[in-house]
């Protein structure tokens, strides 16, 4: 079947080149990750996994449990990964588990459900073999926590890049130059058979309120994948990609024939017509992969980039933005 003739069906692999799209400058590592099992004919399912897992593994990244805590002190952590024929699972507000995307993969491939929270989450985990780590804060999200704690001013913005901006200077961003504000990484890719995959792993937002979860584990919001069309994963103010099913309708803009910037950018356009003057306070981007191997990204604020590997070329794409 012909990428975008008619909806759901699983299409026939076709060979591609594999290439794998990951969020932000911490891409560029997670991108190694997943290059290990792409470059020996791996699969795309196998390399998202592996490739969050070194960003998840990273004690001085906001995402896993070196990340900045809620606005009770706990490391609380979502995560999703989806296969080539809609197989997908999910974790959210997972506690003192190293590898969330690991265990999101189990509940893909070992439970009939898609989504685990919580402590049950987390009994899942162990149940399933995954140690149980300490719990304890990273020194710098200690720190972070700290500072944040002698106001405790419950003002969460995510991912403004541009650091003259009210919005961002009222979300203090974890390192001390002040230059970082991004909990997540999102990864998209395609292997050697045609296949496609996604995955995204976060801690969220920092210093939001416990229990709170984000678009990141939530499937067609936070990340989607349709093998017969493209892959998509989200980053920014999750509310607002929730809202729209941002990573889903990203794909469907691609079904439509878009290409993978004209999709982000439409799925972008969409949420500032809904947030109306508020999108200048919010940084949401979308990056995409479709069935040919091209891809795109649009952001809301300046700042966004992704890092993309593939035979010929291994580097960072800055990206275009509305505002
Ligand atoms: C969330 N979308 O939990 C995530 C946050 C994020 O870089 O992308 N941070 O809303």
């Amino acid at each position: 079947m012909a990428p975008g003739s008619g909806a759901g069906a699983v299409s026939e692999p076709v060979t591609g080149q594999p290439v794998v799209i990951s969020t932000w400058d911490t891409g560029l590592a997670a991108n190694k990750g997943a290059w290990e099992v792409l470059s020996r004919s791996g699969s795309a399912l196998d390399a998202v996994e592996a490739g969050v897992k070194v960003t998840e593994s990273s004690i001085n990244c906001c995402v896993g449990l070196g990340a900045n805590p809620d606005r009770d002190g706990f490391v609380t952590l979502d995560a999703s990964i989806m296969d080539h024929q809609f197989n997908c699972g999910s974790v959210a507000a997972l506690e003192r588990i190293k590898h969330p995307i690991s265990v999101a993969r189990r509940v893909m491939e070992k439970t009939p459900h898609v989504l685990l929270v919580g402590a049950g989450a987390q009994q899942f985990a162990v149940a399933e073999g995954f140690p149980l780590e300490d719990g304890k804060l990273s020194g710098d999200a200690k720190k972070a926590y700290e500072q944040w704690l002698k106001k405790s001013e419950y003002k969460p913005v995510i991912n403004i890049e541009n650091t003259k901006s009210s919005a961002y200077m009222a979300a203090p961003a974890r390192l001390p130059n002040g230059e970082w504000n991004h909990d997540t990484i999102g990864m998209v890719a395609m292997d050697a058979s045609g296949n496609l995959s996604g995955s995204v792993t976060t801690s969220g937002m920092g210093f939001k309120m416990r229990g709170r979860v984000g678009d990141s584990p939530i499937i067609g919001a936070g990340m989607f994948v349709d093998n017969e069309v493209g892959a998509v994963a989200a980053t920014g103010q999750g509310e607002d990609v929730i809202r729209m099913c941002g990573s889903h309708a990203v794909v469907e803009y691609m079904r439509q024939g878009m290409t993978p910037e004209q999709a982000c950018k439409a799925a972008v356009e969409r949420i500032i017509r809904i947030k109306k003057e508020k999108a200048k306070d919010i940084q949401v981007a979308f990056i995409a992969l479709n069935k040919k191997g091209e891809t795109g990204a649009y952001a809301i604020q300046k700042g966004f980039s992704y890092a993309i590997k593939n035979n010929t070329e291994e580097r960072m794409v800055e990206v275009k933005s509305i505002l």
